[in-house]
């Protein structure tokens, strides 16, 4: 499949892979500081996330994360980051991005976004608008009965949903092998009557190639797909983790060997498009970008009762109670 992606674009991926990465050392470094809280560092999922932003449009595409995927949403401003920034600091608000975004909160709570992605695809169908929803879950994530509901239901309602299904090999410390006897995760769609395709995840413009087609068809009411980007997680699963307990060192060796940018960097090199001096600069930017998000999140008033905002348009009686609770715990006007 031609890629159309010309040498602008190229860069573009590549600076933001570099900006995750960046914004993945900076988090690692700010938790053992004890200056934040556990966070789920990206290494080796960079391409997968920045090779399927780049096939969005950010005027009309919805993007739905876990927890890794916000710091590589460059293509969708430098808000995205700041409000990941927050979140990892503690404030409720960093969960809250405010529109024109189209980017949903980190979520923790395993496959429960592919849900809430299906539903979102539904209304964009229902009123006619233009654009796709793309969901981005781990392996582990198809083990959870979310994935199936989400996945049944949008191969028969034919909504305008990307699933992205970022295999990593790992979920902590359960590898792929112990997930499913399946013989890809992309093969689970043929049970959903949807196409189920298995891309390499350590190349964004394969990513980009796949998300573009899966594109193609929702816009033209064809219905979702199912996409398996198969990388690897090179770091901890978060700070909480030690990974040297059951990774093999063999294994880790060879996925280094493939790690996004040094391979894609390569890549360009080849074609004229980079250079040391541009790597430099890029980094640069990186590390100047993080400061600026983490200066505007370390100043964010933090407002816990904010917990109860942005969730349901009406708050359920008990909801209203906790937050009437939390008000008085703090000493806060209800
Ligand atoms: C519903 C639910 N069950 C369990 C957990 C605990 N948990 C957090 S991350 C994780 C592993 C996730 O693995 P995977 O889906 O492959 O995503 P990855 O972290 O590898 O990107 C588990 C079991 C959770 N967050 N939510
Ligand atoms: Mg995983």
């Amino acid at each position: 499949m031609p890629s159309v992606l010309d040498n602008e674009d190229l860069v573009a991926m590549h600076c933001d892979m570099i900006a995750a990465r960046a914004t993945s050392d900076r988090l690692w470094s700010l938790q053992r500081q004890g200056r934040i809280g556990t966070i789920a560092p990206i290494d080796g999922q960079e391409a997968t996330t920045v090779g399927a932003a780049h096939a969005l449009d950010p005027a009309t595409d919805w993007i739905i994360p876990q927890y890794r995927e916000p710091m590589a949403l460059g293509r969708y401003g430098p808000e995205i980051m700041r409000r990941f920034v927050a979140w990892a600091i503690g404030h409720p608000a960093g969960g809250h991005i405010p529109e024109p975004h189209k980017v949903f909160p980190p979520q923790i709570s395993l496959a429960t976004q592919i849900l809430h992605a299906v539903g979102l695809a539904w209304s964009i169908k229902l009123q006619k608008q233009p654009g796709v929803v793309l969901v981005f879950f781990g392996d582990g994530s198809t083990s959870e009965g979310d994935f199936y509901e989400a996945g049944n239901l949008a191969g028969v309602l034919k909504v305008p949903v990307i699933f992205v299904c970022s295999n990593n090999q790992w979920a902590i410390s359960t590898p792929t092998s112990a997930q499913t006897a399946a013989t890809s995760f992309a093969s689970k769609a043929a049970a959903f009557g949807i196409p189920g395709v298995s891309v390499d995840g350590m190349d964004p413009v394969a990513v980009y190639d796949v998300v573009d087609a899966a594109r193609d068809r929702a816009l033209a009411g064809n219905g979702a797909t199912l996409i398996e980007a198969v990388n690897y997680r090179l770091g901890a699963h978060t700070t909480a983790d030690d990974p040297s307990r059951y990774v093999p060192d063999d294994e880790l060796a060879w996925a280094r060997e493939r790690d996004p940018l040094v391979t894609f960097r390569r890549h360009i090199e080849d074609r004229g498009l980079w250079t040391r001096d541009l790597q430099r600069d890029a980094e640069t930017a990186a590390e100047t970008a993080f400061d600026e998000a983490w200066a505007w999140a370390s100043n964010l008033p933090l407002k816990q009762t904010e917990l109860f905002d942005h969730v349901f348009a009406n708050l359920t009686t008990r909801q209203q109670a906790e937050r009437d609770a939390l008000h008085d715990h703090l000493g806060e006007p209800r």
